[in-house]
């Protein structure tokens, strides 16, 4: 009998999506897979590789012989129970951004850094927040061949991150506009949303995402930042590592259900030709090199959601600034910037063993 796998937080936006990546492997090397959740979601059946399970409420005792715990929760969820997990014998994965910054933990992409899976003293190893993973695999292979020196981005980022509310907020906001036309200057969104009975304070955005965008991801930090901007930078460096790397990121959520995409400008310490740039990106396995402009073709959201991969397109060497390229990139936030990168880690740390 193989490993055992635990998925906490099986029932959610990212948990479902981990279940149908299980699914859809060829092979798992596990010999048993155990589905926890909240207790409100305990009971609940769902089938693993043809097999029924049922959904087992959070408690101590599940984690007995789990080799590998994989944890898609809140923070607050992961922060209590990972290591309660790991003191039983598990290795944590974390989906949460509970542990990434602590420096006992790592923070994994594998194809960046997967060696960094054996140094986990606290026993927990940390995924990456999803707008940082989106463009991860593509910046690592650049940062190899070119050494990476500073980044500023802009995300577009999907509803989806805001979890399974996301989502729901975004489909009933569509639906109290569709239909209607409102107008060369598309109405006003906030009094459709109000006749629809959609409340502003109800939402896990803070405006409207219907015909709209929203530069707002996360928390209030200091000095006008967001959460989700400080993770793009602190995340990147570590995961890179590089500390000093220098990282301006701005994130914004667009009325895109599931995909991330994000508009990066890098800075290179060595010169650096688009045609080096595409052959870089063709040589990284999980990266999808989509750039052609002329005849239309570049990575969009539509094309990229339920895909694996990263897709990369739109690369230009900007003309007024030496060492630099700029490029547009999309990855599912629910399978790599979520669901996928933890199972491949989970896969890595059964391997390594
Ligand atoms: C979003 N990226 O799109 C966020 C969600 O740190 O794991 C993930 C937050 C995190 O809202």
């Amino acid at each position: 009998t193989g490993p055992v796998l635990a998925l906490v937080g099986a029932t959610g936006a990212v948990g479902s999506v981990m279940v149908d990546i299980i699914n859809g492997r060829p092979e798992v090397p596990w010999g048993e897979i155990r589905l926890i959740a909240s207790a409100r979601s305990a009971g609940k059946r769902i089938t693993v590789r043809g097999q029924e399970l049922t959904v087992q409420a959070l408690a101590p005792e599940v984690f007995d012989g789990v080799d590998v715990a994989m944890f898609d929760v809140p923070d607050e969820v992961s922060a209590q129970w990972a290591p309660i997990a790991a003191a039983r014998g598990a290795v944590a994965v974390d989906n949460s951004g509970a542990f990434r910054m602590d420096p006992d933990v790592p923070l994994v992409v594998p194809e960046v850094n997967a060696d960094a899976v054996a140094d986990r003293p606290r026993g927990i190893i940390a995924n990456p927040n999803c707008t940082t993973l989106s463009m991860m695999a593509a910046l690592g292979a650049l940062h190899r061949e070119f050494g990476l020196r500073e980044l500023v981005v802009a995300s577009y980022q999907a509803a989806s991150g805001a979890g399974q509310s996301g989502i729901d907020r975004l489909y009933a906001e569509l639906a109290a506009v569709a239909g209607k036309d409102l107008g060369v200057r598309g109405g006003d969104v906030r009094e459709a949303l109000a006749a629809a009975g959609l409340g502003q304070a109800d939402s896990p955005f803070p405006a409207p995402l219907a015909l709209n965008v929203v530069p707002w991801a996360g928390s209030v930090k200091d000095d006008g930042w967001s959460s989700e901007e400080l993770k793009v930078r602190n995340e990147s460096r570590k995961i890179l590592g590089i500390p000093d790397l220098k990282v301006s990121a701005t994130c914004v959520r667009v009325p895109v259900v599931t995909t991330h995409s994000l508009s990066v400008h890098a800075v290179f310490d060595r010169e650096v030709t688009v045609a080096q740039a595409h052959a870089v990106f063709a040589a990284q396995p999980s990266v999808v090199l989509v750039d052609d402009p002329a005849q239309g073709r570049f990575p969009t959201p539509a094309d990229v959601v339920g895909g694996d991969p990263t897709y990369v397109g739109r690369v230009r060497q900007a003309l007024d600034f030496p060492n630099t390229l700029d490029f547009f990139v999309c990855g599912d936030n629910l399978r790599k910037g979520a669901a996928l990168n933890t199972y491949e880690i989970a896969e890595q740390v059964v391997a390594a063993r």
